[in-house]
């Protein structure tokens, strides 16, 4: 029998006994992915009508759900976790995919139709999935007027002209996407919250109402980024202080509003102090008296604050050497810890600067151990190429996540942190800024889909290999031809590391245009205010954050984590001169000097990134034209740009240094 005719007939009858709108949004992506992908017609029913069928619903929702699950297989299983399994009894064979809730019933379809659409075998399927993290967000940055704060994927998926798209199906695609890489909350505007999307708490709200109504379909809870200004703007109150009794009254009064509309509403993201953004300290009181204001205005309701950590002086005199960017996440939050409610969970960005190609880890992952904590990953590619440049940030990220903080010992991974194990906490998990906009492809490039995938499922289970997550989008996507996967997974594996290679050495990140950091600028943001600096003269680069001769920042970490990263010898050398400043002819392991291995990675990355296109052309004839034409493009354009980063940074470094490349390739005087 072929697995066509084999799917059909397991397919054939979908029975689904209770209906509930997250079921019938599950029997919806059956009845589509069935018909429109597989083409297989199953006719739906409320009991089997065949001898051979598959059964959804929620255990309790009829014996033969029942029947397949022992009650102490059900009760401890996660509200939204799953099983599927093959059963064949009392003359039926037949495939139940249940859950205790009709979420997890959705959850459980989607990974029924990953099964199918990787070609398994169905007869013996005993499947129990639940997701590590409670927690799985995506933030939008996403303005009212239809632009996208780092968007590179066209406009706004949500808004045009201070209102809604006019295509609310494509917003429920996206929702459909989102559910079914397991993302159960979305923050749906900018954190940098202006006038106009401050207002969407007041007269705006209907707009939040309808977006929550599209995504309360498929379990996705709606949170909103505030102001924390909003009753100064919105009530022409003349204080925002979180200690002021009318400010406190008035957000728990904005809070049953929102409630009252939104019954399921999430809570508020809060970017406060950081960037321009009015926060507590305006009122001298601390970031968590901030938050704590608002998590008592959200909490008989069940609603969340997530709080960003990302709090700095973006005022910073270039001259000062003593302050430290990097720092002043962990100087900010750590005398803290303890001190936040129960509902607030601090959102704390990978890295102490800001998603650079290469970053050590943030040392408040591991740092609070008494505070609920989110990882915020960013997704769309900021400084990582913009969705131009291919650059699969997955392994980046499940670095972060293997990072060993020693917070209670060696294993104390971020992972850890993250699914709330290592201090017992259960408000914990990831959040991802999102990469997706109008453009008809969702991420502009169709192989950044991969990151948001990626994204997806390390965020439901950050202990799933690499390997796995990118074999699998490549097969959900483009199909099992070997030849096709592996080359694809070779491609996307590659990637950042090809990236980093012809931009920003061994740690020291930025070196991009201000503005909009896409392209070279070594100098770029060195003589500005933003406390990225890389500190070249003639002699030497990078910053010394040790504590014995440096700003201390790598003091902040666990004592094992500072011993590595105190001396030059055993700092991972990617971070070399994110640790150090050192002479340009200082040895590397292999024996390279630094201003060598400058050179030779920026001439390896372009050839590597010309290896990229022969690669995406050897797919040719497996590839539908329309996706093999739009990615060759981008890869032609990489490669450009790649070499304006090589030549721009082999220059500024041989003149600064007048240190010739030992190999006399071609660097521009
Ligand atoms: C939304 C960086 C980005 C900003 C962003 C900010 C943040 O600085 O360049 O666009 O603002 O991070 O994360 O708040």
């Amino acid at each position: 029998m072929s697995k066509r005719q084999n799917y059909q007939d397991w397919c054939k009858n979908l029975v689904i006994p209770v209906t509930t709108q997250a079921l019938n949004s599950a029997r919806e992506e059956l009845v589509y992915a069935l018909n429109r992908i597989n083409s297989l017609e199953p006719v739906v029913s409320t009991a089997a009508l065949h001898s051979k069928f598959v059964i959804l619903g929620r255990y309790g929702d009829s014996p033969l759900i029942d029947q397949a699950c022992a009650p102490d297989e059900i009760k401890p299983l996660h509200d939204e976790g799953y099983i599927i399994k093959t059963l064949s009894q009392q003359g039926k064979e037949y495939i139940v995919i249940t859950s205790r809730t009709d979420r997890g019933a959705l959850y459980g379809c989607y990974h029924f139709l990953r099964l199918l659409q990787t070609g398994q075998d169905l007869s013996n399927l005993e499947v129990r999935e639940e997701p590590v993290n409670t927690l799985r967000l995506l933030n939008h940055w996403d303005n009212l007027d239809g632009s996208v704060e780092r968007g590179y994927a066209g406009d706004s998926l949500f808004y045009r002209n201070y209102g809604l798209t006019p295509d609310l199906t494509r917003i429920r695609d996206y929702a459909r996407l989102l559910a079914s890489i397991g993302i159960n909350g979305i923050v749906v505007n900018n954190v940098n919250v202006y006038e106009e999307e401050t207002r969407l708490i007041s007269d705006r709200l209907p707009l939040v109402k309808t977006l929550a109504e599209i995504f309360r379909a498929y379990g996705i809870r709606v949170f909103l980024s505030i102001n924390f200004a909003a009753p100064i703007q919105l009530a022409g109150l003349a204080t925002a202080d979180p200690l002021a009794t009318e400010v406190k009254a008035w957000w728990r009064q904005k809070a049953a509003e929102i409630y009252r509309e939104i019954p399921d509403f999430g809570g508020f993201l809060v970017k406060a102090d950081s960037e321009s953004r009015p926060g507590p300290f305006t009122y001298h009181r601390t970031q968590a008296e901030g938050a704590n204001m608002l998590a008592e205005a959200v909490k008989d309701f069940g609603g969340l604050v997530l709080w960003r950590c990302f709090v700095y002086n973006c005022q910073q005199d270039w001259r000062d050497t003593s302050t430290d960017r990097a720092k002043a996440a962990y100087d900010h939050f750590k005398p803290l810890d303890g001190q936040f409610a129960e509902n607030v969970v601090l959102q704390i960005k990978n890295g102490p600067m800001d998603f650079q190609v290469r970053e050590p880890v943030s040392p408040l992952l591991g740092g609070m151990e008494e505070t609920n904590q989110l990882l915020e990953l960013q997704i769309t590619q900021e400084y990582t190429g913009q969705q131009i440049h291919l650059c699969y940030l997955v392994p980046q990220w499940k670095e972060v996540l293997e990072f060993d903080t020693y917070a209670r010992g060696p294993d104390s991974f971020v992972k850890k942190v993250v699914d709330g194990s290592l201090f017992q906490k259960k408000l914990t998990g990831i959040a991802g800024v999102a990469n997706i906009g109008s453009a008809p492809n969702w991420t502009g490039h169709s192989l950044a889909q991969a990151n948001l995938f990626g994204f997806g499922r390390l965020a439901w289970n950050p202990h799933l290999p690499v390997e796995e997550i990118t074999e699998e989008w490549v097969r959900l996507t483009f199909g099992s031809e070997q030849v096709v996967v592996a080359t694809i997974c070779r491609m996307l594996m590659s990637s950042w590391r090809i990236y980093e290679n012809y931009t920003a050495p061994l740690g020291i990140g930025w070196m991009v245009n201000p503005g909009h950091h896409y392209g070279p600028n070594v100098d770029g943001y060195e003589y500005s205010r933003w406390g990225t600096y890389h500190r070249a003269d003639h002699t030497g680069i990078g910053i010394d954050r040790t504590v014995r001769t440096g700003t201390g920042f790598a003091g902040q970490y666990h004592p094992e984590n500072v011993m590595r990263f105190e001396t030059p010898q055993t700092c991972p050398e990617e971070l070399l001169l994110f640790f150090h400043h050192l002479p340009y002819t200082y040895r590397l392991q292999n024996g390279k000097t630094i201003i060598q291995h400058i050179y030779d990675t920026h001439f390896d990355g372009v050839e590597q990134a010309k290896g990229l296109k022969e690669s995406w052309e050897s797919l040719r004839d497996y590839l539908d034209e329309e996706r093999f034409t739009a990615v060759l493009d981008r890869l032609k354009l990489q490669i450009e740009h790649a070499k304006e980063w090589r030549d721009v940074i082999n220059t500024y470094f041989y003149r600064k240094t007048g240190i010739p490349d030992q190999r006399g390739r071609k660097i521009y005087p």
